[in-house]
């Protein structure tokens, strides 16, 4: 059944569709630039938007679904902070014939009728890139390379993805070791607090930082100045998302190398509200296509980057 012929009277065309989206926080430089990219794609496209900030707490954002079925909005959209535990609060949405779309971060309930489509990167991907730029990097090193890894907020898809797309390439090579890993939710404080730890544990050890988002590789750079290293020279660091600040730190020599992850999902996801409310179909998962940025080229494509 259409999501049209649900709605009752004929005024349907003139009616402006709301939209209630739960966005996970503003914990990062792609957080922003995503927050940003709703905001204004929702305003073009003449949708209404209830924004919600859930500040990396899923509490907060069950809360706000639960807001948004109350005041009967037309479709929700969330990018859930975490995967697991989805399901209750979804079962509601659709009992009150809410439409459900995922953007960015997927969760992993079994049922996959609870959500009309997921869109958002391949983080397992973007793992998987990161890994094979290193192992090309270190081919022809000797010895083994020691790594630390600053992951993402724990339970969340990008942070469990990109762990094991990673591990998957660099496995293949028993020379490549991952000696300290922990979280750093995302953000730049945390990823400098956790850099010192490692620093202080691991010393000179340290070859390679993989840190699952820029933030917290900038926050890290910082820390390892501090350790007097020369953060992408005595440690190779790399990272995901291609932020401005990434490409910052790559023009001045200290970050090696950022995978892209396109923040920029509100043009698409008003085109899904659209088709969504005009019944048309929606394909199930949109992926974003996306690059990989090395320190050399970074001067070259700073001009170009939108986020
Ligand atoms: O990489 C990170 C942000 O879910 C893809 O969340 C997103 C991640 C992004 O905090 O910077």
């Amino acid at each position: 059944v259409s999501m049209a012929a649900m709605l009752p009277g004929t005024a349907l065309a003139q009616k402006k569709i709301v939209l209630g989206f739960s966005q996970v926080g503003a914990e990062s430089e792609w957080r922003t630039a995503n927050t940003e990219s709703i905001k204004s794609a929702a305003k073009d496209a003449g949708i209404e938007l209830k924004f919600s900030d859930a500040q990396q707490k899923q509490e907060n954002q069950i809360k706000a679904i639960r807001a948004f079925i109350a005041q009967k909005v037309d479709v929700i959209a969330f990018s859930p902070v975490v995967a697991s535990g989805w399901d209750t609060v979804l079962k509601e949405a659709k009992a009150a014939k809410i439409p459900v779309v995922l953007t960015d971060r997927a969760v992993d309930s079994k049922d996959t009728s609870l959500y009309v489509t997921f869109m958002g990167s391949d983080f397992t991907e973007e793992g998987r890139k990161a890994g094979r730029w290193l192992v090309e990097k270190m081919k022809d090193t000797k010895g083994d390379v020691n790594i630390v890894e600053l992951q993402g907020t724990v339970g969340s898809a990008p942070a469990i993805d990109r762990k094991k797309g990673f591990e998957e390439v660099i496995k293949a090579d028993p020379r490549f070791k991952i000696i300290r890993s922990q979280t750093g939710d995302f953000t730049r404080a945390k990823g400098k607090e956790v850099m010192e730890a490692f620093l202080k544990a691991e010393g000179k050890k340290i070859n390679v930082l993989y840190a699952h988002n820029d933030d917290m590789a900038i926050g890290a750079i910082q820390a390892i100045e501090e350790a007097g290293l020369k953060p992408a020279k005595d440690i190779t660091i790399i990272s995901i998302d291609a932020v401005k600040g990434a490409f910052e730190a790559m023009i001045a020599g200290k970050l090696n190398v950022s995978v892209e992850c396109s923040p920029l999902l509100g043009p698409q996801l008003m085109t899904a509200v659209k088709d969504i409310m005009a019944g048309k179909p929606v394909q199930k998962r949109i992926v974003t296509e996306e690059g990989i940025f090395p320190m050399e080229v970074a001067a070259k494509e700073f001009p170009k980057r939108k986020y």
